[in-house]
């Protein structure tokens, strides 16, 4: 079967204010192959989001040419071009209802089971199943109080149960500890061999794993590679390892 879930970004500029406007990426080129998982990584300010929120068109480019599957982005109407990819923003945004209504919100016709599967892939079925309601909890509002972590991992469950060819994590692992965060991973990896996944981070240990790390700086690339490769050839990213 043709596997899914490539994405080009090919001399990709962008500015918020369109052409003319300050940049906020600057020329970025790099290839996400079908299955892989690519880290980006990067100070406050580097453009990570904004790169991210490129792939399903919340914003358009403003020079260069992004391709999912070989197509021009441009050429995919943006509602076909998001069910094919789940996204997890930096915020979480759970709503008053229970756990089962806010997972199922990533697809309304998911089966129990599909749910529960999910959760268990974003190690959230747990502390889920811990609570005297289980998937009935109401989160906030008079529920239970979960805590930053554990939204998390209720909001990537959000994601997974869509099934989707392409998962975008923006930074929506760093309130869970990093051996649940290893599990979560573990589980990525496990799923539908085939599951392209974009991962922004703070820390260096979210993406060390990652096929593919791309360093942004002021909305540059200025290094890509594994691990290995970025600790011997790439300064910021060296720096970033330091800090
Ligand atoms: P983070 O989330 O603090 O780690 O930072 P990044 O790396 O995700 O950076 P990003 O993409 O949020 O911001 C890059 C630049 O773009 C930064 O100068 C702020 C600016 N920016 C971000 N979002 C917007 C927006 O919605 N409108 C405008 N005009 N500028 C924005």
């Amino acid at each position: 079967p043709g596997k899914k879930g490539r994405i080009d970004f090919e001399q990709v500029s962008f500015s918020y204010d369109g052409e003319g406007g300050q940049p906020v990426l600057k020329q970025i080129s790099f290839t996400c192959l079908p299955g892989e998982t690519v880290g980006i990584i990067g100070s406050t300010g580097a453009g990570k989001s904004s790169l991210v929120g490129l792939i399903p068109r919340f914003y358009d480019v403003t020079e260069g040419t992004i391709r999912v599957d070989g197509m021009d982005v441009r050429d995919i109407e943006p509602k076909r071009l998001r069910e094919k990819m789940a996204i997890v923003p930096q915020k979480t945004m759970l709503f008053t209802g229970t756990v089962l209504e806010n997972i199922r919100w990533g697809k309304a016709e998911a089966t129990h089971e599909e749910v529960e599967q999910a959760a268990r892939m974003a190690q959230a079925h747990e502390f889920i199943s811990a609570t005297p309601d289980g998937y009935e909890t109401r989160v906030g509002q008079g529920g239970v109080n979960f805590s930053g972590g554990q939204k998390q991992r209720i909001s990537i469950a959000r994601a997974l149960v869509k099934k989707p060819e392409i998962l975008i994590l923006d930074d929506s692992t760093s309130a869970v500890d990093v051996a649940t965060e290893g599990k979560i991973k573990d589980a990525l990896r496990a799923y539908a061999a085939g599951l392209t996944c974009i991962l922004i981070a703070q820390r260096i240990t979210s993406v060390m794993d990652a096929d593919k790390i791309i360093v942004l700086d002021n909305g540059e690339v200025v290094g890509i590679g594994t691990h290995d490769e970025l600790m011997t050839s790439c300064q910021v990213y060296q720096e970033i390892f330091q800090s």
